[in-house]
């Protein structure tokens, strides 16, 4: 038998959104994480951007599938696809920028609004670097995160600090939370309940059926 293509091979796939205010640095933690780079160009491409990591947990094969939303956060203009079938939630700040700190009311807000209600959400107080530039204390996001109920880090996409553990925690949250809920989850997309071995586009789909059938 021919061996599956690795992108279906994973036992969980997560829709994970990165969200906060421009500039916070959302695209430069999720390339810093897929692809181990970094940017000093903002982007300004107007679409989602899509990145994805598998990861191991628990000895289990995660594919998460990270959203990034390339500018129009901008706008306000984030629609509510975006946060469709979200599982996970990334809430990114700027930690020499107050105002990206004020946002997050407004992007807790949109969660309530547009995802689902249980969804995982991991505080990162971003640009840790430039502690000498800051303006958010460590505890004040602390207090917040705890009233919210959420988990929080502080990272450098620049230095990679906390990045890879930022993400790791988050999934490992998600996963926690899901691994004992029967299949398949309340109001999630098909994506997140996609088990091994199943096929990820029509056309490996239509491929499948033609293998089944011969
Ligand atoms: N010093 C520092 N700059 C960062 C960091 N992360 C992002 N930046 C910079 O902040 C700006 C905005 O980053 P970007 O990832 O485009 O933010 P986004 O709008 O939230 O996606 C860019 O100039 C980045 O180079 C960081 O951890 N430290
Ligand atoms: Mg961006």
């Amino acid at each position: 038998m021919t061996e599956q293509p690795a992108s279906w091979d994973f036992d969980y796939h997560f829709k994970i959104v990165v969200i906060g205010d421009s500039g916070a640095g959302k695209s430069n933690l999720v390339l810093r994480y897929t692809k181990n780079e970094f940017s000093l160009e903002t982007q300004t491409t107007i679409g989602v951007e899509l990145a994805p990591k598998t990861v191991k947990v628990d000895g289990k094969i995660i594919k998460a599938q990270l959203w990034d939303t390339a500018g129009q956060e901008r706008f306000q203009a984030l629609a509510s696809a975006y946060f469709k079938g979200a599982i996970g939630a990334l809430l990114v700040y700027d930690i020499t920028k107050p105002s990206s700190f004020k946002g997050l009311e407004k992007w807790i807000e949109k969660l309530q609004e547009h995802a689902d209600p249980n969804i995982t959400t991991l505080l990162v107080g971003n640009k840790c670097d430039l502690s000498h530039l800051r303006e958010v204390r460590t505890e004040d996001a602390e207090e917040f995160a705890q009233k919210h109920n959420m988990a929080f880090l502080e990272t450098s996409a620049l230095e990679n600090t906390n990045v890879e553990l930022a993400f790791q925690k988050l999934v490992a949250a998600i996963y926690e939370r899901v691994k004992n809920s029967p299949l398949p989850l309340p109001d999630l997309d098909d994506r997140n309940k996609r088990r091994k071995l199943e096929p990820e586009t029509e056309e490996e789909e239509e491929k499948n059926v033609k293998r089944g059938c011969c």
